[in-house]
């Protein structure tokens, strides 16, 4: 059994090797997660997605720094890429950018890359984010390249999602085309100092006019009720969309209290608890799932079950009746 109080209390190799057993699935890791739940939910959860090359990296790695500077609070970083099997170039670049962070103990940056599927870099992404939110940072900044539903799955562990857009990447928003726009509280626009980001500002701006609702994926991807949906259209948080130059620290106060003034917000509405709620009852739909799976896996052998798969394909029973049959084993 690992020691889990060095892990709370700061001692920084603890954690890595911890958050490795947690990435990769281990008994260790998994039996550290049951024991850690109750200690977390006390982080400040904040997503930053974009597609690639808008200014993600630079611009945590100066949030963080302003975030240390300005409120004195600590701040984890996750940088998860989906499209890198393995640490790559990507992440190589990170380092980089996150050096002058290093050194401060009040700061922790972890690059995560895909392992299998992207269904399991979200899961592992969750069990990292729990435990850095259990060894007590104030703040949890992901960032996920904004390329489609895996960057939803990981927004949704947000509490608060930035997305990011920069000018001259093309005709068209980014984020739009990927339909990220949806999940987004506060809109960045960065890269400000280059030509473009008028269009790009005016272009956000016509789209958030169009009138979308605001986190609707949040909303109705799980359970929610149309009193929830309402219940935030009808407060009404209106994104911010913001302009930064996270080359030359240009804006980051604005990002910070938009992200304070989300998180009053969140919970003056009691949306924070709402949130909360709906990402957990994901994670225990998606283990019940799972587990469900395997041990039914487990009661049926293979050579049973493509016996049965060959009587659908030709059409002697129906994939209910197959069902029936499966589930009666
Ligand atoms: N001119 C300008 N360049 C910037 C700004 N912010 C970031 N960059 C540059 O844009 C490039 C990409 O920055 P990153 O921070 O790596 O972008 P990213 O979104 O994390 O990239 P991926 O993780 O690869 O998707 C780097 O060369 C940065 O120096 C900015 O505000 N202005
Ligand atoms: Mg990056």
């Amino acid at each position: 059994m690992m020691d889990l109080d060095t892990v709370t209390t700061g001692n920084r190799l603890a954690l890595s090797r911890l958050l490795t057993e947690v990435e990769n699935d281990t008994q260790t890791g998994r039996d550290a997660l049951d024991r850690l739940f109750v200690r977390a939910g006390r982080a400040h959860l904040v997503g930053i997605t974009g597609a690639p090359g808008t200014g993600k990296s630079s611009l945590v790695s100066c949030l963080a720094k302003h975030i240390r500077s300005e409120l004195g609070m600590s701040v984890a970083v996750v940088a998860v890429d989906p499209s890198s099997p393995f640490t790559g170039g990507a992440i190589l670049g990170d380092r980089v950018r996150m050096r002058d962070l290093a050194g401060d103990t009040g700061v922790f940056i972890r690059s995560m890359a895909s392992r299998g599927a992207l269904g399991g870099l979200a899961r592992a992404t969750a069990g990292v984010v729990q435990v850095l939110d259990a060894a007590g940072f104030d703040f949890v900044l992901i960032e996920t390249v904004g390329a489609g539903q895996s960057e939803v799955d990981i927004a949704r562990l947000a509490h608060t999602t930035i997305v990011i857009e920069a000018p001259g990447l093309g005709d068209d928003i980014q984020a739009i085309k990927a339909g990220i726009l949806e999940i987004a509280d506060i809109l960045v626009i960065n890269k400000a100092d280059l030509p473009g980001a008028e269009n790009t500002e005016r272009a956000l701006r016509a789209n958030l006019d169009l009138g979308y609702t605001p986190r609707m994926l949040h909303n109705s991807t799980h359970m929610a009720t149309a009193n929830d949906s309402a219940q935030e259209g009808a407060q009404g948080w209106v994104p911010p969309v913001l302009k930064t130059i996270a080359t030359q620290s240009v804006g980051m106060a604005d990002v910070l209290s938009s992200i304070k003034a989300h998180r009053d917000y969140l919970q003056q509405t009691g949306l924070w608890k709402v949130r909360d709620q709906e990402r957990l009852k994901a994670e225990v739909t998606h283990l019940l799932q799972t587990t469900l799976m395997q041990r039914w896996q487990r009661s049926v052998s293979q050579e049973k079950y493509e016996a049965i798969l060959d009587q659908v394909y030709d059409r002697e029973i129906s994939p209910g009746a197959a069902i029936d049959i499966l589930m009666n084993e």
